[in-house]
């Protein structure tokens, strides 16, 4: 039984039945220097995984408010599943909060609507430097998690 307090279930092997679906990665473009780390790695487990790269639409948004709609959009058009990326980093006002809880409770109707996978990559700090260590750092890499959580959950779609 993997573990799943640590990033060790990233080695374990996925039995997809098949490798055809078509996988939405949309990512926030604020705080794009550690949202691209996040993209990268969200599509290093894709390529790993088998997933041809013409069924993976890369789609960068402005900010995390907005990955609710590149969500449902894709959803809309068929997509089996969505990959959420962003950094939402605690200011003085309280736009983090909502954004924060805009996008949970966004992109969680966009999974029950449609009935497919979509992962909360969405990095919720208080400092840039929190955020850098879980995109490839000490915690871990939150895109590869967001990316390879989708396809645990298409192993029985
Ligand atoms: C406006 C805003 C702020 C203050 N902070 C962030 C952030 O830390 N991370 C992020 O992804 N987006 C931020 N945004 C932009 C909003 O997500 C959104 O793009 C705008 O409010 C326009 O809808």
């Amino acid at each position: 039984m993997a573990d799943y307090s640590n990033q060790n279930f990233l080695n374990e092997k996925l039995t997809l039945p098949h490798t055809n679906f078509k996988v939405g990665v949309v990512t926030a473009l604020w705080n794009t220097e550690i949202t691209s780390l996040l993209k990268e790695g969200a599509l290093r487990i894709l390529k790993k995984e088998g997933i041809p790269s013409e069924n993976i639409e890369i789609w960068d948004v402005p900010g995390s408010y907005e990955l609710i709609y590149g969500a449902n959009k894709l959803a809309s058009s068929g997509f089996d599943a969505v990959i959420c990326l962003g950094v939402v980093i605690q200011g003085e006002t309280r736009h983090f909060d909502f954004i924060c809880d805009a996008v949970a409770n966004g992109i969680s109707n966009v999974t029950i609507k449609h009935n497919i996978p979509v992962a909360f990559g969405l990095l919720t700090t208080d400092t840039q430097q929190q955020a850098i260590e879980r995109a490839g750092g000490t915690h871990g890499h939150k895109g590869e998690e967001a990316a390879w959580t989708v396809l645990k959950l298409l192993t029985k779609a």
